[in-house]
């Protein structure tokens, strides 16, 4: 499973997606995963699914919140450097990052109405407690959904963002988050078709909405941040998976032996993901985090 970067990434970030993602706080790429992709993965998600529910470990209306899901089978880490949204993932984080967080998630069609409940959130949890921020907070990371099931319209647990929220730290939140109103102003239920991607800037204020279809929601999310912050929800990748991966994706599993390394400094010098597309020409000096 080693692959050539080359011809992995053909493309870098345009700056329309560029334009885009800063100013929205997030981009979606139609048909980032082709039918065969989108039949692996879902064939790997009801794996686990099955696997979750032999358990007892899905909650009490089926549903499935799966952490760490990057190192339970190939077909997601096929997810970790995909041509169509990885190189929006470098363009805006630079090429010194990891995968640190991913999750496979299932839900089930709800058996009927339910109070609105409040899910509204940034990305980050204790980072946005613990980072001091006299302005707008870091953006630190970006993740992306990729759709395995249709959310063609709403009310089929789309992904909801408020565009452009991104630069505020603050969301008013309703007096009882059990059963609320109304959604915040400026909320928008996104659709997507199965093999759609939505990469979003962790700062984007962000819920799920509840699944009232008749079809099952299933999403895969894959985070990604800098080398110097930890992974959230993996401690140890197997030495005979490691064995397999390409140098790239070795570091996006957060290898990396020597920790000034995770600063792209000292005797490991910088990773492979910066060599490779330094070696391409890919990389724009007037972006900081693409600097050597
Ligand atoms: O499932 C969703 O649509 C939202 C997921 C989410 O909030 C997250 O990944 O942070």
């Amino acid at each position: 499973m080693t692959v050539n970067t080359a011809t992995r990434w053909p493309n870098a970030i345009t700056q329309q997606q560029r334009e885009q993602f800063e100013s929205q706080g997030f981009l979606v790429v139609r048909n980032a995963l082709d039918q065969a992709e989108v039949a692996r993965l879902t064939e790997a998600v009801d794996r686990l699914y099955a696997e979750e529910e032999r358990a007892g470990r899905l909650d009490a209306d089926g549903n499935m919140h799966l952490l760490g899901c990057l190192l339970r089978g190939e077909a997601f880490l096929d997810l970790l450097d995909h041509p169509a949204t990885f190189p929006v993932v470098w363009g805006i984080l630079g090429w010194n990052i990891f995968g640190f967080h991913s999750h496979a998630d299932v839900h089930p069609p709800l058996p009927g109405p339910r109070p609105r409940r409040w899910r509204w959130h940034q990305d980050g949890t204790r980072i946005n407690l613990e980072v001091e921020t006299p302005v707008t907070r870091p953006r630190l990371s970006v993740k992306c959904s990729y759709w395995l099931s249709g959310a063609s319209q709403p009310g089929r647990g789309n992904f909801s963002v408020i565009p452009g929220s991104h630069r505020s730290n603050t969301l008013q939140r309703p007096q009882n988050l059990e059963d609320y109103d109304e959604e915040p102003p400026g909320a928008v239920e996104l659709t997507a078709e199965p093999g759609d991607a939505i990469v979003f800037d962790r700062r984007i204020w962000h819920a799920r909405t509840d699944n009232h279809s008749r079809v099952t929601r299933k999403a895969v999310f894959v985070a990604y941040t800098y080398r110097w912050m930890r992974p959230y929800d993996y401690s140890e990748v197997p030495a005979e998976l490691v064995e397999r991966l390409s140098p790239v994706r070795r570091q996006l599993l957060g290898e990396g032996a020597d920790p000034l390394n995770y600063w792209g400094r000292g005797d490991a010098g910088h990773p492979p993901l910066f060599h490779e597309l330094n070696g391409a020409g890919m990389l724009d000096p007037s972006v900081p985090n693409q600097r050597p």
